[in-house]
């Protein structure tokens, strides 16, 4: 039966490298910083001229659009047997402040650009594809990372959360969703969720983040299992006052205390007993922020993660005694500790890994098994669908940062692979 055999067209596999490269170059325009650093934050008007713009390509690729409650847009090419579950691919746009060009814009413009490959090959899908911009998967506005994912696998208590989460402004996220034109009416985010079984597969093309692959001149990596990302909000008040009159032993500094646990993240992590445990506390503010006041009040966020679960659980923990302790010593008051997310990691499904070893190899490319240690919306996917992921290398592994790279030669690449993995999948 025709659908059973992929036509040979499909190896010969070609990418309009130009176009995809020009697209990157100009989705990275619409941006709240200069050139070239990218910030793209959920829902501001950066973000809906990108939206718009992927759903122009989405559109010009035959793909039928639909956006979700929190703005998740789908792109489907009907497969013969629509009726089966369908194999999807995607990733994000949303940039960090002072960013990239490339996380998670790769996986979604070349995700477009793997059906537009397809198309070209005459390559006829019996699963339908589904491509998928997750609406956010940075926790820049609301500190929540890969919200949209974690909604489609259905998260009751982020649902419950999103009722009263605010941003910086105070702006709450229904309304910040409707001012991008979403969350119409009275919405009950809960419509959201996908139901189980909508997916057969779940693979997304991403850069790798780390060095590993532009080190050993490997051209694919092939994810196997993604890190347990975790992230607390701390908070320390103290009585404040003037720098100049108010002596040393009457101080109870918010601000010291903060910079006095954030070396203790530093040390409970390096006494984990493995390299693959890591913190950051990437959020430090201090209040009033004068230069001669005592800091009153300090807010501090802090992100650890670790391939083992259990040795992640044990540094929280190990964080929040020390948070308690430092409070004690130094006369302030612990007045937020909190766990935002505390995930598992996950593991790729053995056929997806499968289908993209046995893509690798057909398209004669060097490949890699390894771990994500950066978390992605396919560590929420992984919960409703068999997931994969495809690694680019990037330059110096170089990511979050204005610096982040990787050649037009490896993006196609990796739209190859994901392109023929989709076909395999979409034929299974
Ligand atoms: O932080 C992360 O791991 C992801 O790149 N947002
Ligand atoms: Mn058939
Ligand atoms: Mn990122
Ligand atoms: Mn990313």
């Amino acid at each position: 039966d025709s659908h059973s055999s992929i036509p040979n067209s499909v190896y010969s596999l070609s990418v309009d490298a130009q176009s995809l490269q020009k697209q990157i170059d100009e989705l990275s325009t619409f941006s709240d910083t200069p050139a070239p650093s990218v910030t793209r934050v959920l829902y501001t008007e950066k973000d809906v001229l990108g939206r718009r713009y992927v759903k122009n390509l989405m559109g010009l690729a035959g793909l039928s659009v639909r956006e979700d409650a929190v703005g998740n847009i789908f792109g489907r090419w009907d497969g013969h047997e629509p009726e089966l579950a369908a194999v999807a691919t995607g990733s994000h746009i949303d940039a960090i402040p002072y960013s990239g060009k490339y996380d998670g814009v790769v996986g979604v413009l070349g995700a477009i650009e793997a059906i537009n490959v397809l198309k070209r090959a005459g390559f006829k899908p019996r699963r339908s594809l589904e491509v998928i911009l997750f609406t956010s998967e940075e926790p820049t506005r609301f500190g929540i990372s890969c919200l949209g994912s974690r909604l489609l696998s259905g998260s009751e208590n982020l649902v419950k959360a999103l009722e009263t989460t605010t941003d910086g402004q105070n702006i709450s996220f229904v309304d910040a969703a409707r001012s991008a034109g979403y969350a119409k009416d009275e919405v009950d985010l809960s419509s959201v969720f996908l139901k189980k079984g909508t997916y057969s597969a779940f693979v997304e093309l991403h850069i790798e983040q780390g060095p590993i692959l532009e080190e050993e001149g490997i051209s694919v990596g092939i994810v196997t299992a993604i890190a347990a990302p975790a992230s607390l909000k701390v908070e320390f008040e103290g009585n404040g006052g003037h720098a100049g009159t108010v002596l040393m032993p009457n101080r109870n500094d918010a601000g010291l205390a903060a910079a006095e646990l954030g070396l203790a993240v530093e040390k409970h992590v390096l006494e984990s007993g493995s390299i693959d445990t890591v913190g950051t506390a990437g959020i430090l503010e201090l209040h009033p922020g004068a230069i001669n006041s005592i800091p009153s009040k300090s807010h501090m966020e802090i992100d650890t993660r670790d391939i083992d679960e259990e040795r992640r659980n044990l540094v929280i923990e190990k964080i929040h005694q020390s948070a308690i302790g430092i409070a004690k010593t130094r006369g302030v008051k612990l007045s937020e500790f909190n766990i935002i997310n505390q995930d598992p990691p996950a593991l790729s499904a053995e056929p997806v890994i499968k289908a993209m070893e046995t893509a690798t190899r057909e398209l004669n490319l060097t490949s890699k098994l390894m771990i994500s240690r950066a978390y992605h919306d396919s560590l929420f996917m992984a919960r409703i669908s068999p997931m994969g992921m495809i690694f680019i290398p990037c330059y110096k592994g170089y990511s979050h940062k204005p610096e982040e790279f990787s050649s037009i030669q490896d993006i196609s690449n990796g739209v190859k692979v994901l392109a023929l993995t989709l076909a395999k999948l979409s034929l299974q």
